[in-house]
């Protein structure tokens, strides 16, 4: 059973968006409560990924929306933060499709690429009519992508690209990969390829037994001597810091995302409260350890709403730097795990059901934890800034 959601608002967070960010949001919440929320469980138990939502989400301009041109929306980053905020009070593996899509697909192929693979792949991406992955992740480099393996080398007419990589969402759905290797003739220098997933060589092989984003798909990547056009080299790409640049668009969707999950926990956990009873047929929101839990998830969720609302302004002025979209992913994901876990226990037996969308948040939030550089390498990354001492 899930309550129908009103929105929250502590400290009139509404009171910093203009009309038309509230109207992105009102149509961004109302898609997810008409489309999303009635089928959200079922693909989580059937781990199956609602594909049948990815056309209405690009007519609604949900792909590559702060990006300008090439059919796309060219929404501000408050725009866009609300909507990724929205989509992950559904649930964080269909932000995680949008945010692939979006900041690890369309976004490269818009700051590295030329005009004709712009021309060619953004306003199908943006319509839902092509869908992509980024391939950075190797089985033996996580947290230190600068030690991957996968290697391109240069022919006559283009690359041949070899290699392994792993953990990679949409891997298996998507029709072009985004895939980062060293440039053997240019001293291993790290580049970005468009590869077509048909080429022969190229292979996505799912990940199953996940116990989370089970919404969603992540796969193993496996390439075997694939030849690509010359045209498919990202040319303005060069060195590790490239694929780092798309991360910071995804790691910022992912603060603004990680809200709409601790959101959619403590309005459950609220509204349950006031409706369940328990001793001296009271509710337990009458209980003060109980109203302990809902103070602090509603303090937490408030400051991590300025949080992204600060950094979102700081970017749309160009004065963002990675090391504050680090402190936002970081603060926010572990805040959504923490009310994650504060509301399951609100709920008593209740609340490891999926009756209500407490525990899938709660397991989907552990990847989120992880992805997109875990919460201990993001303490590092601001570790790094105020020390000046790299302790990775
Ligand atoms: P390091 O020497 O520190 O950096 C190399 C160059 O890059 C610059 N840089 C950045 N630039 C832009 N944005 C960032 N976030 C940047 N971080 C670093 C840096 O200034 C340097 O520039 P230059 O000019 O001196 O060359 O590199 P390092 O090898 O020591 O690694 C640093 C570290 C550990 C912070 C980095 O590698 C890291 O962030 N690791 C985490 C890996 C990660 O996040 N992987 C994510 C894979 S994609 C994914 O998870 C998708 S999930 C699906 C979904 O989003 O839903
Ligand atoms: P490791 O790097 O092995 O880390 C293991 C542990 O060691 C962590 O706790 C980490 O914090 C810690 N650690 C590592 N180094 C240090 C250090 N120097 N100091 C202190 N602690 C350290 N990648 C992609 O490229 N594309 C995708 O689309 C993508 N989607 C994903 C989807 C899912 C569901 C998941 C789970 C992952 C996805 N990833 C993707 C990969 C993700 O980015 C990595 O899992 C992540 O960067 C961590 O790497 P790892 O799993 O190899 O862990």
């Amino acid at each position: 059973m899930s309550f129908p959601f009103q929105g929250v608002d502590f400290l009139s967070f509404d009171s910093l968006l203009n009309e038309d960010e509230r109207m992105v949001r009102e149509t961004a919440r109302r898609f997810v409560e008409d489309n999303l929320i009635p089928i959200i469980e079922k693909h989580n138990r059937e781990s199956t990924f609602p594909r049948q939502l990815i056309k209405p989400m690009a007519d609604l301009g949900f792909f590559g929306i702060n990006l300008h041109g090439y059919g796309c929306a060219g929404m501000s980053n408050i725009e866009y933060g609300l909507v990724m905020q929205e989509l992950e009070r559904g649930d964080s593996g269909i932000r995680s499709f949008a945010s692939v899509q979006s900041s690890l697909v369309m976004y490269p192929i818009h700051t590295f690429g030329t005009e004709e693979q712009k021309q060619k792949w953004l306003p199908a991406l943006a319509a839902g009519e092509k869908l992509g992955c980024f391939g950075l992740t190797e089985p033996n480099f996580g947290s230190n992508p600068g030690g991957m393996l996968t290697r391109a080398r240069k022919t006559a007419d283009g690359y041949i690209l070899n290699g392994e990589k792993m953990w990679i969402t949409n891997g298996s759905v998507a029709d072009v990969a985004v895939i980062w290797a060293k440039l053997e003739d240019e001293n291993n220098k790290v580049r970005g390829f468009l590869v077509e997933t048909n080429r022969p060589g190229f292979q996505a092989k799912d990940v199953h037994g996940k116990w989370s984003l089970r919404a969603s798909v992540t796969s193993g990547l496996s390439l075997q001597d694939v030849h690509i056009p010359a045209a498919n080299l990202l040319p303005a790409t060069g060195g590790l810091k490239s694929p780092l640049m798309c991360l910071n668009q995804a790691r910022y969707g992912i603060a603004w995302g990680a809200i709409g999950a601790a959101m959619s926990c403590y309005d459950t956990a609220l509204k349950y409260a006031l409706e369940r009873k328990q001793f001296r047929d009271q509710p337990i929101a009458s209980h003060q350890l109980i109203q302990e839990k809902l103070s602090w998830m509603i303090t937490e969720i408030s400051k991590a709403q300025l949080l992204v609302h600060h950094i979102g302004k700081l970017k749309d002025a160009g004065k963002v730097s990675f090391e504050h979209i680090s402190m936002a992913k970081r603060n926010n994901v572990w805040m959504a795990i923490e009310c994650a876990r504060m509301a399951r226990d609100i709920l008593g037996g209740n609340g490891i059901t999926d009756d209500y969308p407490i525990m899938r948040h709660m397991m989907n939030l552990e990847s989120v934890k992880t992805y997109e550089g875990t919460q201990d390498i993001h303490t590092l990354i601001i570790g790094s800034k105020i020390t000046g001492i790299p302790a990775f």
